[in-house]
């Protein structure tokens, strides 16, 4: 965290005749964040089996990344799923919390297993 101080006078005048006046020395400390970190996941792989028949809008699996940034959108994460292959289409995750879901039917298709990638 930077800090910047710029320094300045301050003026104060009233409205007599004649004007009377005076001033101070003041500063005001601005603190700079930046977003020197990235999020990261609180575990490695995850994995978990589930039945074909896990309903549609069921609970999968609870996703928990950290971001050691001090405050702001600089640590605040959002979760998607990213990929290629089929999982998005039958898999959502709640941006906010990391909860992923049964999107849609697992049933529909003769699929042994999903690869979800997760992007914070
Ligand atoms: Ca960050």
């Amino acid at each position: 965290m930077l800090i910047f101080i710029p320094q300045f006078n301050v003026g104060v005048m009233d409205n007599g005749f004649p004007q009377k006046n005076s001033s101070s020395p003041a500063r005001v400390r601005v603190r700079i964040t930046r977003n020197r970190n990235k999020p990261r996941f609180d575990g490695g792989e995850y994995d978990k089996a589930i039945p074909e028949t896990q309903e549609v809008g069921s609970s999968v699996m609870d996703i928990n990344a950290q971001d050691s940034d001090a405050e702001g959108p600089f640590k605040t994460i959002t979760y998607s799923l990213i990929g290629d292959d089929a999982s998005p289409t039958f898999f959502e995750i709640e941006p906010d919390s990391g909860l992923i879901k049964v999107k849609r039917d697992l049933k529909s298709e003769n699929v042994d297993f999903y690869n979800v990638s997760i992007c914070i």
